[in-house]
């Protein structure tokens, strides 16, 4: 008698648990995070009875506290094909491709993640993993050295790897597999405060660029961030002094609207932790900087033509003025983009009529007449049978991820290497193709809207 498998939501959920408990542990500024984040959902959804309700009967309340991303970032692509296998476990699948090229940072990467609307719900936690590119450094002579140390190392246990083929084989892990899986799987990103080269290697590697030397200076790609979800990232801003954390200089994303959309982000500056080197057999002390919180708030998803919209909108405040890393002119950024996003809609009705965003159709319980079955989906809403609620954005946004790298590197960091995305070498990597995220947007909406129709339909006919 085999034992019963456990589902990968369930070994997603111990896996994100393990995780926050982990980093809550070695990063005590994320533990004071969680807390702030905690009490002002609290409070926000105590003074909005409305949009609790509505949250809830979306099935978004309970994944709220459960609910954060993390990052990582690899060396070779060989870890990131295992890496692809590890994730698939937990039901959690490489969706979109971000070049960071653009903004001056030697990665491309990748967001893994559920995809169905049920495997959300239960829990959405994603994590986003960049791919170092060695290909955008000039020197060959250090691009060949940090190839040496990179292929030395297993960032993988034997006893993870051996779950992740049973998993395969046998399709799923059980309940005490899977409790060994997570345990075994945790090593991965796990901090080490032993480096895995001498400390003259390490600063070569970080003169060429401080990201280059977070990934081949140490035995595994530690967790960099965990992200928790937050209902009013204005508010946390503002209260993250008060709680002895300093944030970045601005938001990144969209500014703060009626109908939120996309992604706001911001951040803590990384930790300047002790390092040992390993000189001539012997330790030499030093210290790296790496390990950051976020928080973010999560908006609707956007079509194609909504982003299109987005990114301009974007552009435009950003030709108009770029937001200095020391914060002096935070105001006159999040005015200026508080200014040219007017030209985004901000009502629900217009956005879906327009066609920028991604809704989820619902029956509203009022009974329907065998006539109505054959109406559009504007008419049925106008009549009141149908209602459509925004789908809750799941991904990231390149240039609001560059901002967070670049704002936890330091600007000594801002390097250019030209815009230089590689897809099909990310893929290769991989061992497969990246999902289409509006694929996953536009079939939840359809999915939604087939479903309204059966159920309106059914009504009509009873
Ligand atoms: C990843 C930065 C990107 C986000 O939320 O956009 C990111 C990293 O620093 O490794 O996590
Ligand atoms: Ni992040």
């Amino acid at each position: 008698m085999t034992s019963p498998q456990l589902s990968p939501n369930d070994i997603r959920t111990l896996f994100s648990r393990a995780m926050s408990e982990m980093y809550r542990d070695e990063v005590p500024a994320y533990g004071t995070l969680l807390d702030l984040v905690a009490e002002l959902n609290g409070k926000t959804l105590a003074g909005h009875p409305e949009e609790k309700a509505r949250l809830a009967s979306l099935g978004e309340l309970e994944r709220l506290s459960e609910e954060r991303h993390g990052a990582i970032r690899l060396g070779t692509a060989a870890e990131l094909a295992t890496m692809r296998q590890l994730f698939a476990v937990m039901g959690m699948y490489p969706v979109g491709y971000y070049d960071l090229s653009v903004a001056g940072v030697p990665v491309h990467s990748t967001a893994f993640r559920p995809l169905e609307d049920a495997a959300l719900r239960a829990n959405p936690f994603r994590v986003f993993t960049s791919l170092l590119r060695l290909d955008l450094i000039a020197d060959e002579t250090l691009r060949a050295d940090a190839e040496a140390v990179l292929a030395q190392r297993q960032i993988f246990t034997p006893g993870c790897l051996r779950l992740i083929e049973k998993a395969e084989t046998e399709g799923g892990l059980s309940a005490e597999d899977a409790r060994s899986f997570v345990a075994e799987a945790l090593e991965t990103f796990r901090w080490h405060t032993r480096a895995n080269v001498d400390h003259r290697m390490y600063r070569r590697l970080h003169d060429a660029h401080r990201l280059i030397a977070d990934v081949v200076a140490f035995k595994g790609p530690h967790i960099n961030h965990l992200t928790p979800r937050t209902l009013d990232i204005d508010a946390v801003q503002r209260m993250m002094p008060e709680k002895g954390v300093a944030p970045k200089a601005v938001i990144e994303g969209p500014p703060a609207r009626r109908v939120p959309i996309l992604l706001r982000q911001t951040s803590f500056k990384a930790l300047e932790e002790p390092v040992d080197f390993i000189t001539d057999g012997t330790n030499e002390p030093g210290s790296h900087t790496a390990r950051f919180g976020e928080i973010e708030q999560r908006g609707m998803a956007l079509t194609p033509k909504g982003q299109a919209l987005y990114d301009r909108l974007l552009g435009e405040t950003r030709a108009a003025i770029t937001p200095a890393p020391d914060g002096s002119n935070a105001a006159a950024y999040m005015a200026k983009l508080q200014e040219i996003f007017a030209a985004f809609p901000d009502d629900p009705e217009q956005l879906r009529k327009d066609g920028l965003g991604y809704f989820r159709y619902s029956v509203t319980g009022k009974p329907a007449s065998a006539a109505d079955v054959t109406r559009d989906a504007d008419a049925l809403i106008a009549a009141g049978l149908l209602r459509a609620d925004p789908i809750v954005y799941e991904d990231f946004l390149p240039v609001s991820a560059a901002g967070i790298f670049q704002s936890n590197l330091g600007d000594d960091a801002a390097q250019t290497f030209g815009a230089t995305p590689n897809r099909d070498m990310f893929e290769t990597a991989l061992g497969a193709r990246v999902i289409d995220l509006h694929h996953c947007y536009a079939e939840i909406e359809a999915a939604s809207l087939a479903r309204a129709r059966s159920e309106l339909g059914r009504s009509a006919a009873a």
